[in-house]
């Protein structure tokens, strides 16, 4: 086991122990958000953590995350890792004071100026994939212009990865109302080879909903393909997004989903894909607490099979402590309780941000939890190098 503490005073740790703590420094808040890639193209995934007004990467190696600081930069928001112009080495999209911003990863890790910029609102929601199957990976991002019931619309954009990076201006534009793209997610669900774009408006309708554009030759289609409802009146579905993987195994990339059940509590669903595209919400039973981070991740168990890592910052689970996180390892049907769980120490937040990446080069997916109140208030992040 390492155990890495860059705040030695601090009176926090996992239960069970994790394999890595990074712990931030003072009031900074590190583990609000998390996204992992190969920044270095080393073998090993590094991890970028956003923080309360900075992102931090930490790299890989072959013991996992080292506490050195091997980039800082960007502002607080989401994150994702992407391969915008396929050279082997992940980009990383960090929001900006002024907008979202990429930088490149090259041998020597992420550069130290930003290859693309683009203007949004505050707070843009980020996922990735390959939109129109031309092996470089594009950018999906839900910009809230307002989030007002009078607003201007909402946008979700998505800009096409190159050679050298992305695209100047986007190659679709979609807009809707003020329920219009609370969180993106993209997967290909219908396994045609073209990632598809899921766009979340958990309060549109009876229950919430999400729209899904398919991906084509020619990128993200202009006409919503399918329609996927809420399995009830109010339960916000579509809260939160995460896909990019494929749970059952099938061929097929599937969509994990957070939403609203009784008393607000929050759950996940799942969307299986499909030949003829998205089926119905499966609903995992379980309650997390009033907040959720879904996470779908590469495969833990060499079983084929990707994972889900949930987080319930607000909840009260198993009688673990306060907040914490679990591995949800995938069958062939909606897992229904996770397989390994980390709690924190109460008011850490631990499950604010879940992410996954192979950080010690193993070949299997390990999984990151931040936990953004933790030491009062430093924040930390810790690794869980899952068994096989
Ligand atoms: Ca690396
Ligand atoms: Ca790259
Ligand atoms: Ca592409
Ligand atoms: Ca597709």
């Amino acid at each position: 086991m390492v155990t890495l503490a860059l705040h030695a005073t601090a009176a926090h740790a996992f239960a069970p122990a994790m394999d890595t703590t990074l712990t931030g420094n003072a009031g900074e808040r590190l583990g609000y958000n998390l996204a992992a890639g190969d920044f270095d193209g080393d073998g090993y995934d590094d991890l970028a953590a956003g923080a309360l007004s900075h992102v931090v990467v930490f790299e890989g190696s072959p013991t996992g995350l080292t506490s050195a600081r091997a980039w800082t930069g960007g502002d607080w928001g989401e994150l994702v890792a992407l391969d915008a112009n396929a050279d082997g080495y992940d980009d990383l999209v960090v929001p900006t004071s002024s907008g979202i911003a990429l930088y490149l990863g090259s041998p020597t890790g992420l550069s130290a100026s930003a290859a693309w910029t683009y203007p949004v609102g505050a707070y843009p929601l980020l996922a990735a994939g390959d939109v129109n199957g031309d092996g470089y990976d594009d950018l999906v991002l839900a910009d809230p212009q307002d989030m007002e019931y009078a607003g201007p619309l909402n946008l979700v954009l998505t800009f096409h990865g190159g050679a050298s990076g992305l695209g100047a201006s986007p190659a679709r534009t979609l807009s809707g109302d003020w329920t219009f793209g609370y969180d993106v997610g993209v997967s290909d669900l219908d396994g045609d080879g073209y990632s598809d774009v899921v766009v979340a408006n958990p309060f549109k309708g009876a229950g919430g909903n999400l729209w899904v554009y398919r991906g084509s030759a020619s990128g993200t289609l202009a006409a919503r393909s399918w329609t996927v409802n809420g399995p009830a009146n109010y339960t916000d579905f579509g809260w939160e997004l995460s896909g990019g993987g494929d749970l059952n195994g099938d061929g097929y990339e599937d969509v994990a989903v957070g939403l609203s059940g009784a008393g607000f509590d929050k759950h996940f669903a799942l969307v299986r894909g499909g030949a003829a595209g998205p089926a119905a919400p499966s609903v995992n039973p379980l309650a997390f607490g009033q907040w959720i981070a879904l996470a779908v991740i590469g495969d833990t168990a060499a079983d084929g099979r990707d994972e889900l890592v949930v987080g319930w910052q607000e909840a009260v689970y198993q009688n673990r402590e306060r907040g914490g996180a679990g591995l949800f390892r995938s069958g062939t049907s909606t897992p229904s309780v996770p397989d390994l769980v980390v709690g924190s120490a109460g008011g850490d937040k631990a499950g604010s941000a879940v992410a996954g990446g192979d950080f010690d080069g193993d070949g299997a997916m390990d999984w990151a939890v931040g936990a953004w109140h933790a030491a009062g208030g430093a924040g930390s992040v810790g690794v869980n190098h899952a068994p096989r």
